[in-house]
């Protein structure tokens, strides 16, 4: 399989480097500190197209796939995992109403989504549904002489709820009828009745804001209603294929970097005479991290080429991101051994590498569900 990047990617990556280093950079460690949304970098991601990657040029996308938000994504990964992890989740909505939404719908939504610097949020997980997201149990109860749908239920751990000017909202239309009377539905920030509740204080992901969504009879019109009644449960499972393929990104990303700050610091750290780079023990951690951190690229590029070329993509999907993420563990746990005390102090960002890395093998599904995946795929 050539994994070769074309002229165009070739130039993504480049900007999205450069955008990493100069805009990302200087204020990752800030930002995750503050616990502030990086609202200006926000921004010019949009004005540099970033946020419109994988949605027509025709509603202010930068067109592109799976591929294109993997370059960004992990690039963004090696300096800033906040940064790579909104961008990652932000570009599930726009994704997801360029697939099953109404011309009016891609109209009226995308180029907010896109050029214009509106945030998007998927609000899937409930207080009591998450790895059994079938359980959910908000409702949208139709009201026939309104038009409108009605909704009532908690969303929890929203990546991006608080400030999401679009949600992509899965609810119950028929609560008889299990995941099958499940929809979805584009719900806008300020519409009367939803309300951002808790704002969750994280171990890591600083700058990506997680937060409770309140809704309590909130009339949503007839017009929000992304792809047919009932097919909620699919799309959201559809769009967490791809957001999969997103999380495999920022940890390839951030693996990759743990493994060049190790070779740098083992160059230059001189103990007992000699650099530590000349220990036998040493060069075996960086031989592992560097051979696991390239198969996992592979992965993660090969479930990219699947996604792209229209063929199956779930069990890759879930493969690259369970393999990515439990290699971004392993990478950057022992990126931080090799810098010893000075990789636990705040001024190196290893620590940060640490803490964001851990949340790869929990969101967008948990290791063990992406097992459960990948044996039905595998056994069926
Ligand atoms: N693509 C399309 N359709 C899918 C699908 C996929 N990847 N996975 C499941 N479906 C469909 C099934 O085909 C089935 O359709 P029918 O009703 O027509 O038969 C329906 O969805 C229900 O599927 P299933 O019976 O497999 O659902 P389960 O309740 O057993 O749940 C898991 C399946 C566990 C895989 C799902 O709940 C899951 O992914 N959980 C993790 C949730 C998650 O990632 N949360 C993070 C949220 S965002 S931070």
């Amino acid at each position: 399989m050539d994994f070769s990047l074309t002229k165009k990617q070739e130039m993504l990556k480049k900007l999205s480097e450069q955008f990493a280093v100069n805009e990302l950079e200087p204020v990752a460690a800030e930002v995750d500190e503050s616990h502030t949304f990086p609202e200006e970098n926000f921004k010019k991601m949009a004005e540099l197209g970033f946020t419109g990657i994988g949605v027509s040029r025709q509603y202010g996308g930068s067109e592109g796939g799976t591929l294109e938000k993997v370059i960004a994504v992990s690039e963004f990964a090696k300096v800033c995992m906040s940064s790579a992890a909104i961008l990652s989740i932000h570009l599930i909505a726009p994704q997801a109403i360029s697939r099953y939404g109404t011309e009016e719908q891609k109209k009226k939504y995308l180029p907010r989504l896109t050029r214009g610097g509106e945030l998007g949020a998927f609000a899937l997980t409930e207080p009591d549904a998450g790895s059994d997201a079938g359980s959910a149990r908000t409702t949208a109860i139709f009201d026939r002489e309104t038009n409108e749908y009605v909704l009532n239920g908690t969303k929890c751990f929203i990546s991006g709820g608080s400030r999401a000017g679009v949600v992509i909202v899965f609810a119950l239309t028929d609560p008889s009828k299990g995941t099958r009377g499940m929809s979805a539905i584009i719900v806008e920030k300020g519409t009367p009745g939803f309300t951002v509740g808790k704002v969750e204080n994280k171990m890591g992901l600083g700058g990506s804001e997680t937060a409770e969504l309140i809704f309590e009879d909130c009339r949503v019109p007839a017009a929000n209603f992304l792809g047919k009644e009932g097919q909620g449960f699919k799309i959201a499972m559809q769009a967490l294929d791809g957001a999969r393929i997103g999380v495999g990104a920022q940890a390839m990303g951030v693996a990759e970097a743990a493994v060049d700050l190790s070779v740098k610091y083992a160059n230059e750290r001189v103990q007992f005479g000699k650099p530590i780079a000349a220990l036998q023990g040493i060069q075996w951690y960086i031989a592992d991290m560097a051979t696991k951190t390239e198969a996992a690229k592979a992965l993660v590029y090969h479930a990219a080429y699947l996604a792209d070329s229209g063929q199956p993509f779930t069990k890759m999907a879930a493969m690259c991101k369970l393999n990515a993420s439990e290699n971004a563990r392993f990478v950057t746990n022992l990126a931080l051994q090799i810098h010893g005390g000075y990789g636990y102090m705040k001024e190196y960002p290893l620590e940060r590498m640490y803490r964001d890395a851990k949340i790869t093998e929990i969101y967008e599904g948990t290791s063990e569900i992406h097992k459960v995946v990948i044996a039905r795929e595998v056994m069926r």
